[in-house]
């Protein structure tokens, strides 16, 4: 019963992802008892879910990485250039073994609800086990792709083959051989599962809606010598990451597009595919902002396409168009468009062609009819940015629910407190940089400010902190801004909330860059004037 159990300690974090590690780390490190709450069965977070055959970081696992201990970056050695996901999990594991951080944490455990107490000036966090957690601070590092969302299909529980969802995969091996396997979802998670399986399945017919522009990773091994160059240079990488928009090592331009002449932006647009994925954002300033030169570089990426796909139907169908080019996640494959070429990859259009109508025991039915599958894999993504915390029953000050709080909308000051909660902190939360730059290093940086707002708290002798509601509007003002230069506005995506139906739609994340965001919040750290403190109590009563 809750209750039963009431622990009290100083910090509470959820999750135990790259985000909470860290906070786990940090808040000790400063003398800090922590208490860590986890639904997975161990450390990793979306690494520790997200299983699936072929799954694998789009970011350099050189960038990909705790920057906060040269220990571990001369321990740890990456493999190669984008490492898998059993890569991660093993770094994930190999840095809570190192810093022994599992001590803290309670596994296989949910927060379900967490309330402030304005008399004690503690947050209390009650668990699906029915524990209860008392502590002054309380860090949500429940990340931004935790929540998995089925797709809004009827018919979900008749199927009678094997289903399975990528975002929760199973930790046993699973066999695709001589199956007739269905997919649907060609974001990210399904090109990377749909590029894997199709090499493995007996017949795989992949039921895609919106075509994504994916681009050559190029993946390779780092051989020693590359390995031992980045070791020796890790202090001047992790410096150029903070100042870099992406929050990663490769350089960014700000050439716009049309200042070179047709065949130069055409060699350029060349070199890019060469060098894969990413350096197309690196090779060009403005290809967020100037819908032209995006048309550009995406009627490029489209005729890739064509003269890598055989069948001109398929090939046509894979074209993405009506959105601009990188304002859904660019999808990074190893062969992706090549798959098609495959005599047993069947491409379903479920945009120009086909619906789909109802998934059945046997299958799926479209309107051209029933496919009889064995096994059925979802790759549909997630409730992003705020599910996880709305997924919590979150009470602030006065009884106000953060769901009531946010109902259109997540309104925070920073990504990183939100008015009305107070000691609560977000890591990677929304209104921040999230999904546009690399997760580790925000987290780092965001635990890094919690940590400076902390001391500053304790230093004064303050109890409680909150962002005034006038920061948190003027903050989300300048988010509002940014976003409507923005083509990211532009594609319906879960970075705009349109993946769930009922979400309050809209890009309220922060698109200034990594250096920007830090620069903001290192400003509000000179005196936190956007923020409101309230004095220690005398004593908490009985
Ligand atoms: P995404 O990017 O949200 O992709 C989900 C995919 O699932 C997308 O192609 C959707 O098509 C498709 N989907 C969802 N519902 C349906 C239905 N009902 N019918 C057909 N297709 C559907 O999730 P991912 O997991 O791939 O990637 C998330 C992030 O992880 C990624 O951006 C990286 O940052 C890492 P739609 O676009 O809605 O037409």
């Amino acid at each position: 019963n809750a209750g039963d159990t009431i622990s009290k300690c100083d910090v509470i974090v959820v999750g135990a992802g790259f985000g909470g590690m860290y906070a786990v780390y940090k808040f000790r490190e400063m003398g800090k008892s922590v208490i860590g709450v986890e639904g997975g069965g161990d450390v990793g977070g979306v690494w520790y879910w997200n299983r699936y055959p072929g799954a694998r970081c789009d970011l350099m696992s050189v960038d990909y990485s705790y920057g906060f201990s040269p220990e571990i970056e001369q321990e740890w050695t990456w493999s190669e250039q984008f490492a898998a996901q059993p890569e991660i999990l093993a770094y994930a594991n190999f840095v809570a073994d190192r810093l022994k951080l599992r001590d803290h944490y309670r596994f296989n455990t949910r927060v379900v609800s967490a309330e402030w107490n304005e008399k004690t000036s503690k947050w209390r966090a009650t668990t699906d086990a029915g524990d209860v957690i008392e502590a002054p601070y309380c860090i949500m590092s429940t990340g931004p792709l935790s929540i998995p969302k089925d797709p809004d299909i009827p018919g979900i529980d008749a199927f009678k083959g094997e289903l399975l969802r990528a975002q929760i995969w199973p930790h046993e091996p699973v066999s695709f051989e001589g199956k007739r396997v269905g997919v649907i979802g060609t974001g990210s998670t399904g090109i990377q599962i749909i590029q894997e399986v199709g090499r493995q399945a007996g017949e795989l017919y992949v039921f895609q809606r919106t075509p994504s522009f994916t681009l050559p990773m190029r993946n390779r091994a780092l051989e020693p010598e590359y390995v031992v160059e980045m070791k020796r240079h890790y202090r001047s990488l992790r410096e150029a990451m903070r100042n870099n928009p992406t929050g990663g090592t490769r350089p960014v331009s700000s050439r716009p597009f049309f200042s070179l002449p047709p065949d130069q932006r055409k060699e350029a647009m060349e070199q890019a595919w060469i060098n894969g994925g990413h350096t197309f954002l690196g090779s060009f300033g403005d290809l967020m902002i100037n819908e032209e030169a995006n048309e550009q570089v995406a009627e490029f990426v489209r005729s890739k396409i064509g003269d890598v796909v055989e069948d001109p139907a398929t090939a046509e169908a894979l074209k993405p168009r009506g959105y601009p080019i990188f304002a859904r996640r660019p999808c990074l494959d190893t062969g992706y468009y090549e798959t098609y070429n495959l005599p047993n990859v069947h491409l379903v259009d479920c945009l120009n062609g086909e619906e789909i109508i109802e998934i059945t025991e046997k299958g799926v039915r479209t309107s051209a009819g029933e496919y009889e599958l064995d096994m059925l894999i979802f790759a549909t993504g997630y409730d992003a940015l705020t599910g996880a915390l709305m997924a919590i029953d979150v009470t602030g000050r006065d009884g106000v629910k953060i769901k009531d709080k946010w109902a259109s909308g997540s309104r925070t000051h920073l990504g990183l407190m939100t008015e009305g909660f107070p000691n609560m902190f977000m890591t990677c939360g929304p209104n921040g940089p999230a999904a546009l730059a690399n997760i580790i290093t925000i987290s780092e940086h965001d635990v890094d400010w919690i940590a400076d707002l902390m001391s500053h708290m304790e230093a004064n002798g303050y109890s409680a902190a909150e962002p005034t509601l006038a920061a948190e509007d003027g903050w989300m003002d300048l988010v509002a801004a940014l976003a409507s230069r923005s083509l990211v506005r532009k594609a319906k995506t879960w970075w705009v909330g349109a993946n769930v139906k009922g979400k309050p739609q809209g890009l309220t994340m922060y698109t200034g860059g990594f250096a920007n965001y830090r620069a903001e919040c290192a400003k509000e750290a000179i005196d936190y004037a956007g923020f409101r403190f309230d004095m220690e109590q005398v004593a908490e009563p009985a």
